[in-house]
């Protein structure tokens, strides 16, 4: 494929690792851990790779040598910048324990370990991807890695090529599987370590000991881009509110770092929306006021950021989806029958105030609100237009508004959902260096023996150079959720926290930020150039340090 002048350029740059990854590390056992919730549960199901020590990885002074290592590798769930740097630093860690160490990548996800489809990944494939946006290297894929057939399937392709440790780059829900599978492994003594890595542009994977996932900070920097483009363009034609759906699964942390880097007129917070539990209409209230005093004024225009989940934290809704979740695991068939006939079924088996919840959605909504759950079954989110149907609800009140005479005003709508735009762009300098310390780390740690662990760097807000590598139990992440009807040990997601910094800064601003246009118009990732404009973390990370 042809090379852009920027990828060129872009292939010679060298990720800072951490001083400590620079050399052998010893690997330092901290207290045993327990998991967030449902200790005594937890434990039960992960008899093998419960209570594991965090491990800290500190400069041992030796050259690193070890016994030549094969070791599989996957990319799982959504696209994140970053994840082909991860599969660079981690081909140069095992390189380094011993050059005739050989890396597989398996292909398009899961499925791949399962149905027997890899490559190897050689120095020539490496060299092609270092510091490149995308996973085309190998594909990635949403197969849940759950039944025991599955696994035994993946460990005979991993004994035929003699690997003896598996990566898997993924979020919340695929380092759940990478948890189920070491598990597995070290029960029946399948000796095939399991590495999982932070990966997910929703940032919603992160905890105490995890600070970030990886992609955030690049997807965020295009999303905020885009958003100070349209902030720039509607402050000059003043005549358009734009509505602007932003990716993120349930956890609204791509809403809010993209607000507190370009501050528009409003943005929503799932997570504030549930804790004050308001309705739909509430949220169209609050949008409705800010378009009729922004009226009063002269400014007819303005900026409204949605986060992708919101539907789902709306009390109302959430039971609905809830009760849509367990209603459609038990009905396969569902997809197959006719928009009335599932209306009708669906209607007839909610109870009533889910029922009526349901029966008072635009149709649209409602259809998209049983379309196919994902294999994890989540809802897919990204499906369900919500720009479209706040600007429509809010049309609604502003005319009911006018007609009382508290609205005098134009209100042209724009709708924009940015997704996509950003989950494959080249890593920011941040996300290139985190991503390929993260990769060389997970050698290390493979090195190290251990599995049911993922590969963690820590001190993110400092130069890469002093950020500290370890190691952390899966396990220590769990909790028991409701899933396909189900109750399932799963790493609990990351919501923003309505007492963290981030939200804190955000909502001391806003109400300035709804009247008084204040934009910022953050500009174009930069990768060349002073480091305050290229390697600058997200603010979402810079607060949250303040917190610790
Ligand atoms: P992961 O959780 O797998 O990282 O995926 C994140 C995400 O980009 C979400 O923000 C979005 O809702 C979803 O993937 C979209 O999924 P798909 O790529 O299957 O359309």
């Amino acid at each position: 494929m042809k090379k852009s002048a920027l990828q060129i350029a872009r292939a010679a740059y060298q990720p800072k690792l951490p001083v400590t990854l620079t050399g052998a590390v010893v690997a330092i056992e901290g207290e045993p851990t327990q998991s967030v919730a449902d200790q005594e549960e937890i434990k039960q199901l992960f008899p093998n790779t419960y209570g594991l020590p965090e491990l800290r990885f500190e400069k041992s002074g030796k050259q690193i040598a070890g016994k030549p290592v094969n070791v599989g590798v996957i990319l799982s769930g959504g696209q994140a910048p970053g994840g082909h740097n991860v599969i660079c630093g981690l081909f140069d860690g095992i390189k380094k324990i011993n050059k005739d160490s050989r890396l597989y990548g398996f292909l398009m996800g899961p499925g791949g370990l399962v149905d027997h489809n890899y490559i190897e990944l050689t120095a020539d494939i490496i060299d092609e991807y270092r510091n490149t946006g995308g996973f085309d290297i190998i594909g990635s894929g949403r197969t849940k890695l759950e039944k025991q057939e599955q696994f035994d399937k993946g460990l005979e392709i991993l004994k035929q090529l003699g690997i003896s440790a598996l990566v898997i780059i993924g979020g919340d829900d695929s380092n759940t599987n990478a948890a189920v599978l070491a598990e597995y492994y070290k029960n029946i003594g399948a000796g095939v370590q399991v590495i999982g890595c932070p990966k997910t542009i929703d940032g919603d994977l992160k905890n105490e000991v995890i600070e970030a996932s990886f992609g955030f900070d690049t997807a965020t920097k295009v999303y905020s881009e885009l958003i100070g483009n349209i902030q720039r363009d509607c402050f000059s034609a003043k005549k358009y509110w734009h509505f602007i759906k932003l990716m993120g699964r349930s956890a609204s942390h791509i809403a809010l770092e993209c607000a507190l880097q370009t501050q528009p007129n409003v943005c929503i917070v799932s997570e504030e929306v549930e804790a004050k539990n308001q309705t739909l209409q509430d949220v169209v209230n609050y949008i409705a006021d800010i378009v009729a005093k922004r009226a009063e004024n002269g400014n007819n225009f303005g900026t409204v950021l949605i986060p992708e989940g919101l539907i789902e934290f709306i009390p109302a809704m959430k039971n609905l989806i809830a009760e849509l979740n367990d209603l459609l695991a038990k009905t396969p068939d569902f997809a197959e029958w006719a928009p009335e006939k599932q209306r009708e079924f669906v209607i007839a088996n909610l109870s009533q105030n889910s029922a009526t919840v349901y029966a008072s959605l635009p149709a649209g909504v409602a259809r998209q609100l049983t379309l196919d759950r994902d294999p994890h079954g989540n809802v897919q989110v990204s499906l369900i237009e919500t720009e479209k149907l706040l600007s429509e609800m809010v049309g609604n009140r502003l005319k009911e508004m006018a007609k009382a005479g508290s609205y005098n005003g134009k209100f042209s709508p724009l709708h924009h959902f940015f997704g996509y735009e950003g989950r494959c762009a080249a890593p920011s300098n941040f996300d290139a260096d985190y991503c390929y310390a993260l990769g060389y780390n997970a050698a290390m740690l493979i090195n190290a023996g251990v599995t049911g662990y993922m590969s963690s760097l820590r001190n993110l807000t400092k130069p890469s150079v002093q950020w500290l590598a370890g190691g952390i139990p899966i396990s220590m992440m769990f909790n028991m959720e409701r899933r396909h009807g189900e109750m399932k040990p799963v790493i609990q997601k990351a919501l923003v926290r309505l007492e963290g910094t981030p939200f804190q800064r955000f909502a001391a601003k806003r109400d300035d930020w709804a009247l008084n246009t204040q934009y910022v118009f953050p500009g174009p990732i930069q990768y060349f150039g002073p480091a305050e404009v290229c390697d600058m973390p997200t603010k979402t990370l810079q607060y949250e340090h303040l917190d610790k």
